[in-house]
């Protein structure tokens, strides 16, 4: 059995319509995506109205489910409560926040030393103060447990913790040198609360295997900004060395499809008000 929801990693409208008509079931507006396409370290530098703004403007164009990325939620209950109440005003879904410290690296990032991790009771009382803050946004709890370099039972500890707490879907993340512990947690926590997965690491699994033991979202995160880097670093470098498109057209989508685009964005029934919310 497999009970798989398929997300993309967006940040911003266009990024939005391209993951829908794609197929993705669920938008993750991630923070490396957000931070990235704003030229900014993923490191907690954007405001949180600047996100809400990100949401906002997604939210214009589709129906689709959003999942926010909070990171640490600037490392405060209070800042933590207050991006909860901001970016369910602004449309989304689902915010996401996690047990590293602020302003926390990026999971992925393993150019510097060892990471230490938020008191996991402390963590809890972020997730209830944010569980009595929202209306219906669903809250993930997301543990850095195996980034951070503990084995799957820690992970597993601070996820059952976070549930205690309140979490509707819980979130475990593993670096490089952690990639074969993240299945035995799945293993363990998917039977009991909703998954959330970014499993860029395991980059040959089939997403369905996630979803073997319970429901899982598995968010394709990073996908969208590392190929948009690829092609479009290749196609300027080529269009500025031959000063022509010649060699790049057969590479560049027609300019009828980003007016196709951009009106299949704004089509009744999709947006705000349209009562077509996930
Ligand atoms: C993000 O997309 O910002 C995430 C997932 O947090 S990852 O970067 O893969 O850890
Ligand atoms: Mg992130």
């Amino acid at each position: 059995m497999s009970d798989l929801r398929m997300g993309i990693g967006v940040h911003s409208p266009i990024t939005a319509l391209l993951a829908e008509e794609a197929g993705a079931e669920v938008l993750w507006l991630g923070s490396l995506e957000m931070s990235t396409s704003r030229g900014v370290p993923d490191r907690e530098v954007l405001e949180p109205h600047e996100v809400a703004e990100i949401i906002r403007s997604v939210r214009a164009v589709t129906a689709l489910p959003i999942y926010v990325d909070a990171d640490t939620g600037r490392g405060s209950d209070e800042l933590a409560v207050l991006a909860t109440k901001l970016y369910e005003e602004a449309g989304a879904d689902a915010i996401c926040v996690e047990d590293n410290l602020f302003p926390k690296r990026n999971s992925l990032d393993d150019r510097f030393g060892g990471r230490e991790l938020l008191d996991p009771e402390a963590f809890a009382g972020r997730i209830s103060a944010m569980v009595d803050a929202r209306r219906s946004l669903r809250i993930i709890a997301r543990t850095e447990a195996l980034v951070a370099g503990h084995e799957a039972d820690a992970a597993v500890e601070r996820l059952r913790r976070y549930a205690a707490a309140g979490a509707d879907a819980l979130f475990a993340q593993a670096n490089r040198a952690s990639a074969d512990q993240l299945l035995p947690v799945v293993k363990e926590i998917a039977p009991l609360r909703p998954m959330v997965l970014a499993p860029t690491v395991l980059p040959d699994t089939d997403a369905r295997a996630f979803a073997e033991y319970g429901p899982v979202t598995v968010l394709f995160a990073n996908v969208v900004m590392r190929s948009l880097v690829a092609q479009t670093s290749r196609v300027l470098r080529e269009v500025m060395s031959s000063r022509r498109l010649t060699s790049v057209s057969s590479e560049l989508v027609g300019v009828e499809r980003l007016f196709e685009l951009t009106e299949q964005g704004r089509v009744p029934g999709r947006g705000p008000g349209s009562g077509a919310r996930a």
